[in-house]
């Protein structure tokens, strides 16, 4: 359970983050579905709309929503994070966020943050010529092509071993889990050594659905899901509902309490570090 209270303060910063968070559902959802009339100046006809879809929905506001989150966390705490996205189709959602943020029309100017650049931003997505559906190499930031669903979690861990600085927090699709290699891939932590390695924060995005099927890991009770996590060696915590001013709470209250445990692990193994060291042989 979470161990800390956000202040009032802090009810101001949720507000700003949940905007933030609409801000890019919007951007994402425009480039699944907008050809034209990007900021719905007009009313919406089938002409605004792409003819042929690709990517889906589904994913995007739990990759959104858990970036600004992470967001918050790094400035808060000067992180050296990396943001790894395992579910399908979440292309969107990180282009949207480079756009925000304004790293996406440095490196492309003719997607400028006005009119014009977002009405480019929203065609070229998944479009003959434009951009593919997953995070690819043309995203600014990105450094790694997604498309193959299973590896997330792997790359995580091999991200973390010998660079003791770095978190890698890791969005894994609840589809993704039922993979061979993401399955057998949450037993990493047992080659983590607190002292010499960095973190991994693994998030289950559980979701529901693997495009439109149901997932196994959502369809089982709360208390399996639970153990079985415990019995992989990990201390799991739920953030679930579905109003969204409840969520951000819970979630800056999950992530704090997160951030004091990894605190913790990281003081503990020093001091059994440096006590093994005096004690000598
Ligand atoms: C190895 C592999 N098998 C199948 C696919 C096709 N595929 C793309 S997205 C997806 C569903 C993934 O489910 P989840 O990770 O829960 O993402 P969500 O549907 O929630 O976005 C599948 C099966 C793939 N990309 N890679
Ligand atoms: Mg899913």
């Amino acid at each position: 359970m979470p161990r800390t209270k956000t202040t009032t303060r802090d009810a101001e910063l949720l507000k700003r983050m949940d905007a933030y968070w609409r801000a890019a559902n919007y951007l994402s959802v425009g480039q699944i579905y907008l050809y034209g009339n990007p900021l719905l100046k007009k009313p919406l006809t089938r002409a605004h709309i792409k003819p042929r879809l690709l990517g889906h929905w589904g994913t995007t506001p739990g990759l959104n929503f858990i970036y600004v989150h992470l967001n918050r966390i790094i400035k808060e705490h000067d992180l050296n994070m990396i943001y790894i996205a395992g579910p399908g189709h979440g292309g969107p959602g990180l282009v949207a966020n480079a756009y925000l943020e304004g790293t996406y029309s440095d490196v492309y100017p003719d997607v400028s943050q006005d009119e014009q650049g977002l009405k480019r931003l929203f065609k070229q997505f998944s479009f003959p010529g434009g951009i593919p559906s997953h995070v690819a190499p043309e995203t600014p930031g990105s450094i790694h092509e997604g498309g193959e669903l299973g590896y997330s979690l792997s790359h995580a861990f091999g991200a973390v071993f010998d660079n003791p600085d770095l978190i890698a927090a890791c969005v894994v699709g609840d589809g993704e889990a039922e993979t061979g290699p993401l399955a057998t891939s949450w037993h990493s932590n047992k080659f983590l050594n607190p002292l010499t390695d960095g973190v991994v924060l693994p998030i289950l995005h559980l979701n529901g659905y693997k495009i439109a099927n149901p997932t196994v890991l959502a369809r089982i009770s709360h208390d399996e899901l639970d153990h079985l996590f415990r019995g992989y060696g990990y201390n799991p915590y739920f953030v679930e509902g579905r109003d969204p001013s409840k969520m951000h709470r819970l979630m800056a209250e999950t992530l704090d309490a997160v951030m004091q445990d990894i605190q913790r692990i990281k003081t503990v193994s020093r001091k059994e570090d440096t006590r093994s060291a005096h004690s000598g042989p």
